[in-house]
């Protein structure tokens, strides 16, 4: 018996951890209505949270004292039955939230802790070619000394279901890779058409100066470009089979889009710019061919 109350509480901590332990709960309407009303004060934020627990929200008053305490509530239709639906950030620090979507029905439909360092949340909509409404946000993907992550979660509601359709990296910067490749990617001008997503990339993944330096090669300027793509415009569409926002593209390819999402995978950039490097090695430069000589050489 003491063996299967042990196994309980590792699955309860483990829903705890995925921060999905409040999904199909059912937000009181007053509450709603009142967030609605938009005062965002510490004692509805105490209310939701002892209604619905989670480590973005502290029971304890003590504690919004020196915090910022954040309530955002957004009242929008987003499927294709007429009620509305509710898309919630809460939290008892703006950095440190919550997000939930709340079906017309009151129901929480998605939830998903929200850790994003110092910034705000950001909510995004996006217009559809039917009532079908794109959301989302900027999520911290991941950071560390000297590089960070930031991509943009795209859902979509159907029939009461939230999925996860499309996640890009909103912007991230790589630059503590001495002995190989640092880069930044970006992405701007996200626009919809006709139920299409538009997104503008640029990136550019170079040597530093100072690996230049070290390999005894007298170099002016802060890097050595090994690749670099500007304004490049992807379009996502919709593919209601797989219930996915999907792109087809020559110039950035699934294999680049992978790599954005690692930053100093050395190796994969290799596998990835293989052939426009061999280019390089062709008919490039002595200093091409010299460094990338050196990192084929290092990471295989
Ligand atoms: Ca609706």
């Amino acid at each position: 018996m003491r063996k299967y109350l042990l196994i309980f509480i590792v699955v309860a901590a483990n829903c705890q951890l995925y921060g999905q332990e409040n999904l199909n709960g059912t937000v009181p309407a007053a509450w709603i209505e009142n967030a609605l009303k938009g005062t965002g004060s510490v004692d509805q934020i105490l209310e939701f949270g002892k209604l619905f627990k989670s480590k973005a929200i502290s029971l304890k008053k003590v504690d919004y004292e020196e915090n910022e305490p954040y309530l955002n509530i957004t009242k929008i239709n987003l499927d294709e039955d007429i009620g509305s639906e509710f898309l919630l950030f809460i939290g008892s620090n703006y950095a440190n939230s919550n997000f939930y979507v709340i079906d017309d029905d009151y129901r929480i439909i998605h939830e998903e802790y929200l850790w994003l360092h110092n910034e705000h949340p950001q909510l995004r909509i996006y217009n559809s070619s039917d009532q079908h409404k794109l959301f989302g946000f900027k999520y911290l993907y991941g950071r560390g000394s000297g590089r960070w992550l930031f991509s943009n979660k795209i859902f979509r509601v159907d029939s009461g279901k939230v999925t996860l359709v499309l996640e890009f990296v909103n912007s991230s910067n790589d630059t503590f890779n001495f002995e190989g490749i640092n880069g930044w990617i970006e992405t701007e001008n996200i626009q919809e058409f006709g139920g299409n997503l538009f997104v503008e990339y640029s990136y550019d993944f170079y040597l530093r100066s100072d690996l230049l330096e070290h390999l005894g090669i007298n170099y002016e300027g802060d890097s050595y470009s090994l690749a670099k793509g500007e304004d490049i415009t992807i379009i996502y569409s919709y593919d209601p089979t797989r219930n996915q926002m999907k792109f087809n593209d020559r110039e950035i390819t699934s294999e680049m889009m992978d790599l954005f999402f690692q930053p100093s995978n050395d190796s994969l950039f290799l596998q990835v710019f293989r052939s426009g490097l061999d280019k390089k090695v062709k008919n490039g430069s002595e200093l091409d061919k010299r460094l990338i000589e050196y990192l084929r050489t290092k990471i295989n």
